[in-house]
């Protein structure tokens, strides 16, 4: 039976805002943590729900607000395999935080046990952890509060970055049995990445030193204990750790800053000499920014569909040389802002889908393929080995050195990489690793392929949900009649593209837009949005 009384009690100390209404969008809730308080409280009954739904399986809750600003928090879900919490949850989610009362929140409650058929006798298990920010342990004594009320079996991971969260939750769930992810620890973790890492780089020259902007976030603590395990291996030079003071979180650093203001960091400029190469996470360290100077100390910013060029490459040349080609199909998902250019060039060396924004929507693509590798742009990805991919990596007979050197790599890279979600120092070593087969600088990533200009622009409108959208955020169906008229302007710009679409975690709706000169792309998107306006 529902522990009612419990939950009465509880609740009663974390009563919803009247008048804010909260959302689980693609990033889970997520707005100032000031006003989370009964969220988290009833995130952590509607955890232990779900683990009881899924047979006492463990759910992971991860308290975090990403590259957002400091003041801003958040939570979202893990499911058992370690990913993203499943779509029809996210109704349930919403309702459950919107109850208007106690008494409305514990008949929602019901309502969820009814229609989910949930059998309350089974256990309840949920791994939790949250990041740097002031707002986290307020928002996790009230997440214990929901745990506490159902009686959920609750392990806190403390305070650790997303793909560490992600990584635990497929650990536990898969623990003893021959699947096994790792240990379910931080060690676990730690000792996989860098073991795999070392094995990779073996008879490679040392890779150059590596500048790592931490974002002043929960990332500096992670990459700090990494580099204990990686040793002499790899040269890393962490900046921006400072993860005690106020208002340092992802301010004027990280991934996002780098990616959108496109430069450097301000305080990175004394630290990068020309030919330095170095990356970005951010403020949950699941997305990566690499970029360098080059010799005339021009900044030059490889974001997520470089990495995804630069891995898939790779992956296709080892799957090739293991002499695997037949069995094993690789292929890339990128979204709508891929710059062409790295769309094109992926075109002319493997399959490639372009799907909906949100990792959610790349994560299932990605598992269509033999080997999926996805990236968006703004640095969140990962590859994924599908099960029958792995056991053909384990199960096949090599007939050359040269066929079990490739092979080893690939088993090898299924451990180097988190499978589970972006994970920023996962895709960092992975990164590396290419770089240092390759015997590539910066310089040689780049040319890879030439980014096309682009320019993003978010336009605040009367109401971004009379914007919808068609193949995978491409065209606009509504409001009537834009589509033709955005057609028109592009079809005047040479290399032009541009789609608009409103974006699932800010009041706006984004203009994307790219041509061939740079005055031309920041033309073709200011004109765009001066029509949707
Ligand atoms: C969220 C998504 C990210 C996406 C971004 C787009 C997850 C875990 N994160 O941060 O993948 O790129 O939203 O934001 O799915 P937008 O809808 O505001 O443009
Ligand atoms: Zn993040």
């Amino acid at each position: 039976e529902l522990p009612v009384r419990a939950i009465q009690v509880l609740a009663d100390a974390h009563p919803k805002p009247s008048h804010l209404y909260f959302q689980y969008g693609t990033a889970g809730f997520r707005t100032l943590g000031s006003t989370l308080d009964s969220v988290l409280f009833r995130v952590g009954i509607l955890a232990g729900l779900r683990s009881k739904r899924l047979d006492g399986r463990t759910i992971g809750v991860m308290v975090t607000a990403s590259h957002n600003p400091e003041q801003d928090n958040g939570v979202k879900l893990v499911d058992p395999r370690g990913e993203m919490l499943e779509a029809s949850w996210e109704v349930h989610a919403t309702a459950l935080a919107n109850a208007p009362s106690t008494d409305a929140f514990i008949e929602a409650v019901s309502a969820l046990v009814q229609s989910a058929r949930i059998d309350l006798s089974k256990p309840a298990r949920v791994v939790y952890a949250r990041d740097t920010r002031p707002s986290g342990p307020a928002l996790i004594s009230a997440l214990e509060d929901g745990f506490k009320a159902l009686g959920v079996e609750a392990r806190d991971a403390g305070v650790t970055t997303t793909p560490i969260l992600h990584y635990l939750v497929k650990a536990i769930n898969t623990k003893g049995t021959n699947e096994s992810y790792g240990d379910d620890s931080e060690d676990g973790y730690y000792t996989k990445l860098s073991a795999s890492f070392k094995k990779l780089i073996a008879g490679k020259a040392t890779p150059d030193t590596v500048v790592i902007d931490c974002a002043n976030g929960v990332g500096a603590i992670a990459a700090k204990n990494l580099q204990a395990y990686l040793g002499t291996s790899i040269p890393l030079v962490l900046e921006n750790t400072d993860t005690t003071s106020r208002g340092k979180l992802n301010d004027s650093c990280g991934a996002d800053y780098v990616k959108t203001m496109q430069r450097l960091p301000p305080n990175l400029v004394d630290v990068m000499k020309p030919g330095q190469r170095a990356c970005s996470l951010d403020g949950d360290a699941d997305r990566l920014m690499y970029y360098y100077l080059d010799e005339r100390g021009q900044f030059h910013m490889l974001d997520g569909d470089k990495i995804a060029a630069l891995v898939a490459a790779f992956i296709v040349e080892q799957v090739k040389l293991a002499g695997l080609e037949s069995e094993i199909k690789v292929g890339v998902v990128q979204t709508a802002y891929a710059n062409g250019a790295s769309t094109k060039y992926l075109e002319e060396r493997l399959p490639v889908k372009c799907v909906s924004t949100g990792v959610k929507h790349l994560h299932h693509a990605a598992e269509h393929y033999s080997i999926g590798v996805y990236f968006e742009a703004n640095g969140h990805g990962t590859v994924l080995f599908s099960p029958a991919t792995q056991e053909i990596l384990t199960k096949h007979e090599p007939s050359t050195p040269a066929q079990s050197t490739a092979l080893n790599h690939l088993i090898n890279l299924t451990q180097l990489i988190n499978q589970t979600v972006g994970d920023a120092l996962s895709d960092m070593l992975l990164v590396e690793v290419v770089l240092a087969h390759k015997s590539y600088s910066g310089v040689e990533w780049n040319s890879l392929y030439a980014d096309l200009p682009n320019r993003l622009v978010k336009v605040v409108v009367g109401d971004r949900n009379a914007f919808k959208t068609e193949d995978a955020e491409r065209r606009l169906v509504n409001p009537p009649g834009l589509q033709e008229k955005i057609h028109e302007l592009v079809r005047r710009y040479e290399g032009g593209r541009s789609f608009v679409r409103p974006s699932g975690t800010e009041d706006v709706v984004r203009v994307y837009a790219e041509a061939v000169l740079r005055a031309q792309a920041d033309e073709l998107a200011f004109r765009v949005a001066g029509l949707v306006y």
